[in-house]
């Protein structure tokens, strides 16, 4: 039977917060010169190596974050990527929608948060995915996509 169209089976839903619109636009030395655009293509471009596709949202408003964890299930995608940005550290809502729809969520922060203010060394998110990876740079999207791809068994095509 045909599959119905609407679904992502092999699509990783690779989700961005606010503010990561800017990225390399402003405050370099903490988060780069790559852009969005760059960071979304290096998903791309990863997910292909094994077969799967990068659906890539950002959004200033948790409630859209929150909508595109919902979507993300009811397509049936492989896993999410998720740097919620600040939402991270203050989001019950977006650790709520990634814990009720249990796709395999990695988490990635650009930055060390850890080494950075009090504020950011904690984060619902991270609660709610399989793993985080913090402090690589955009490389940390690279990375996740490559753990999620190993989680859910796909294996890079030849
Ligand atoms: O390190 C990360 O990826 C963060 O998620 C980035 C968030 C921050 O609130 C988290 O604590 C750590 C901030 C994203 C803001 O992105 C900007 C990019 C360029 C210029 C200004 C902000």
């Amino acid at each position: 039977m045909a599959k119905p169209k609407d679904t992502a089976e092999e699509t990783i839903y690779v989700l961005n917060g606010p503010n990561l619109n800017l990225l390399g636009t402003r405050e370099p030395a903490t988060y780069g010169h790559a852009t969005l655009a760059d960071v979304e293509k290096l998903c791309a471009d990863t997910a292909a190596q094994f077969g799967l596709k990068a659906d890539c949202r950002q959004s200033n408003r948790e409630g859209e974050l929150v909508d595109f964890i919902h979507e993300a299930h009811a397509r049936k995608a492989a896993g999410i990527v998720i740097n919620a940005g600040a939402y991270s550290h203050t989001s019950i809502a977006l650790h709520d929608a990634l814990k009720a729809v249990g796709v395999p969520a990695v988490e990635v922060h650009i930055t060390n948060i850890h080494a950075r203010e009090s504020f950011r060394h904690h984060s619902f998110t991270a609660m709610a995915a399989f793993a985080i990876l913090a402090g690589f740079g955009i490389d940390g999207y690279r990375l996740a996509i490559n753990g999620l791809a190993a989680k859910i068994g796909a294996k890079a095509k030849a």
